[in-house]
């Protein structure tokens, strides 16, 4: 942090509001940004938290098509699972807004007029596919056929899901629309472009010559997108959701997702201040952050910010440490396959428990490779860590204290070498952590808030307080102090990464925390301490973190509560259980699709309404059958077609037996010519359904009717 800055600016990417949640999200984006936020409001800087929901793209449009539903509905019902979620883990934005909203619509607008009216897009005409019969152009993802490389029926034109190859649409066998399941055609259509390649030379200047501190994984995505060379970027899209392309003969056009998706963290920006939201966008002394998984790199390395120096007066983002994907149980974390861990259900099964995953996530946290989370590995963390050493540490201080000396914090009136030494450690771990708080290496930092629980927890049981308290009480009273002490540093430096459990230990130690970071108005940016100012009189930050003499003698503490529980195998087993029920799901789906993809037979060539018309289809019923001599296959009938009795020759009898057949309606291709089998003339044939087995079954109306009834 060498730059002189008077403010922060933090943001998260804006979840797309088209399904909940999962660890991956948390783990990548969510937990380091909160807990970067927490930390620097500790260290008394000035933050802003901006997030909100993305409620454009035409993914929502064809969930609601799913659903049967609008886009609206879809949206709001995710909006809020997943803004009560963050509540629930206790992300806590300045502002969590969505980019349905008005502000967003009127913002998104103005900003692309603006850029229209400096003459900083292109406009280029191009093919498109069409949907003829729905009079609408297709994105790619709204035709679907039968993929190349897998035959998967269902395959978008972006993309498989099953196989995961990338597809054009012109890849797609038997491409058809997935609003009227027309064949789609190519039709011209015209689009404003962002001309990236004209910004290629200066992102090249502004990232890789001066940007060398980025992440690796950052650093080296945007070289290698800068090596290929940049093109110019569509804006706008043919479609009905979204913001309307503000410009005159735009019908039908909106802006691009990923246009309008980042001027959110703007806009959103603009609903919470509306006096002063420049300060935060447009002066040179503020540092934006962009918090972001991997996927979106290049969006908002390179394309947020060429938009923004098209625009001109904003600032530049100042780093983007974006992390790469967290998988579950050794395999890709996947919405589709329901392979995940849904922050909604983790908060609903470990109530109270949202800083277990918290901790877990972070200290698995993928910053530099892909990572793994584990139910196992979640429960060791919880049980060895969080219970048996900074839940057990802090609850013997705060009940021993309790037990000798009434609750009040006693008095150190003779330290030993081992209180001052281990309180000396302090300080250097601090450095420590700050130092990786401030790269954006959260694991290991808190690796090093748990090596003061560690400390702590080694120091109680050299020390062994029940045992002092039996003979010398001026001894346990240090004892208690110092331990007390430690207690206090660990609310001041759990408090980015635990905040719930750290309320609970303040709570305890009966102190407050000055967190600065509380938005009362415009400019206002609150430092009084938010938790019960009127009962104690101290307040923690994160600069008095390594100090020995936080609470003073005679201060009083509050009962003490358990922080943490144990978790035990059962509760372990049952999450375990849900992963694998949904994997048997998806093998059940997946041998169904399998089945129909592969297995039945193909179509035949197309035949004309007028051939079809020629068929003359009718019910009739069975009245004698038997079986043709010599023959297994064959059976005799004699059917009643309702214009009169007739013999027909069929190849059932491995089906069905003569017996079988007596009385049973069913249809018949009436108007076949005669042929003669085994001798017998043959006058009609009667109609069959074969499965891929090979197995037959008659079709028969679904009630008795008149015999020779049409069908067509
Ligand atoms: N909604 C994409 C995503 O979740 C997206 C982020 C927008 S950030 C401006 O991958
Ligand atoms: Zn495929």
């Amino acid at each position: 942090m060498e730059k002189n800055f008077k403010r922060t600016l933090v943001t998260c990417a804006l979840p797309y509001a088209n399904g909940p949640l999962h660890i991956g999200h948390l783990a990548g984006v969510y937990v380091p940004a909160d807990i970067y936020v927490r930390y620097l409001r500790m260290r008394g800087e000035k933050v802003l938290f901006v997030c909100g929901s993305d409620e454009h793209g035409v993914p929502i449009t064809i969930k609601a098509k799913k659903e049967g539903c609008s886009p609206q509905d879809i949206v709001d019902k995710y909006h809020k699972i997943i803004k009560d979620s963050f509540a629930g883990l206790g992300i806590d934005f300045d502002i969590y807004s969505r980019t349905s909203s008005a502000t967003h619509h009127r913002y998104s607008a103005e900003f692309f007029r603006k850029l229209y009216d400096d003459g900083k897009f292109i406009v280029k005409e191009s093919e498109q596919y069409y949907d003829p019969e729905a009079k609408t152009f297709l994105a790619d993802r709204y035709i679907v056929g039968t993929c190349p490389k897998c035959g998967n029926e269902a395959a978008y034109g972006d993309q498989c899901e099953k196989c995961g190859s990338t597809l054009s649409p012109e890849e797609l066998i038997n491409p058809h629309s997935a609003i009227s399941g027309s064949e789609p055609v190519k039709k011209k259509t015209k689009h404003w472009y962002l001309p990236l390649d004209q910004y290629e030379g200066w992102l090249k200047e502004w990232i890789l010559e001066e940007h060398k501190e980025w992440k690796p994984n950052v650093y080296g995505q945007c070289k290698s997108w800068l090596d290929g060379g940049l093109q110019p970027r569509a804006v706008s899209r043919d479609l009905d959701w979204g913001v309307p392309v503000p410009v005159e003969g735009a019908e039908g056009k909106v802006l691009y997702v990923w246009f309008d998706a980042p001027i959110g963290y703007i806009s959103n920006t603009i609903e919470l201040l509306p006096k002063t939201w420049e300060k935060w966008w447009k002066s040179q002394d503020t540092r934006m952050i962009h918090f972001i998984g991997k996927d979106n790199i290049v969006f908002h390395c390179i394309v947020f910010p060429s938009m923004l120096k098209a625009y001109g007066d904003f600032i530049l983002p100042d780093n983007v440490p974006a992390n790469e994907f967290l998988n579950l149980e050794g395999e890709k974390l996947s919405t589709s396959r329901n392979h995940a861990v849904w922050l909604h259900e983790y908060l609903q099964d470990f109530p109270g428990q949202q800083d277990v995953l918290r901790y877990v996530l972070c200290a698995n946290m993928p910053e530099t490779k892909d990572n793994d989370f584990t139910w196992k590995d979640f429960q060791a963390h919880n049980n060895s860590e969080l219970v048996a050493i900074l839940g057990n540490f802090v609850n013997r201080a705060v009940v021993l204290s309790h037990k000798y000396f009434g609750g009040l914090v006693p008095e150190d009136a003779s330290p030993a070498p081992i209180d001052t030494e281990t309180l000396a450690q302090i300080p250097a771990i601090r450095k420590s952590i700050e130092d990786s708080l401030d790269n954006f290496k959260f694991r290991e930092a808190l690796k090093g808030a748990m090596e003061i629980a560690r400390l702590g927890n080694k120091y109680i049981s050299d020390t062994e307080p029940w045992k002092t308290a039996k003979t010398d009480m001026a001894r346990t009273a240090s004892i208690l102090n110092v331990s007390l002490q430690i207690c206090a540093n660990l609310a001041i430096v759990f408090e980015p990464f635990l905040p719930e459990s750290c309320r609970k230990l303040r709570k305890m130690l009966n102190v407050n925390i000055n967190n600065y970071g509380v938005h009362t108005n415009d400019d206002n940016f609150d430092t009084v301490p938010q938790e019960h100012p009127e009962e104690s009189g101290i307040v923690l930050s994160w600069n008095l973190l390594g100090n020995r003499n936080l609470l003073p003698a005679g201060h009083r503490l509050a009962e003490a509560e358990l922080l943490f529980s144990k978790i035990d195998d059962e509760a372990i087993q049952k999450q375990l259980d849900k992963l694998e029920e949904a994997k048997k799901a998806n093998a059940l789906a997946a041998k169904a699709a399998a089945g129909t993809a592969s297995k039945a037979a193909p179509q035949k060539d197309s035949c004309t309404f007028e051939e079809f018309g020629k068929m003359d289809i009718r019910t009739a019923t069975v009245l004698e059958a038997e079986r043709v001599p010599k023959t297994d296959k064959l059976l005799k009938l004699t059917i009643d077609t309702g214009i009169d009795k007739r013999t027909i020759v069929s190849g059932i009898a491995e089906y069905y037996t003569p017996e079988q057949m007596l009385g049973k309606q069913i249809c018949i291709l009436a108007n076949l010519l005669p042929r003669k089998i085994k001798g017998i003339e043959s006058q009609g044939m009667i109609l069959m359904a074969r499965q891929p087995d090979g197995k037959m079954r008659f079709i028969t109306p679904e009630e008795t009717l008149d015999n020779g009834a049409e069908i067509g």
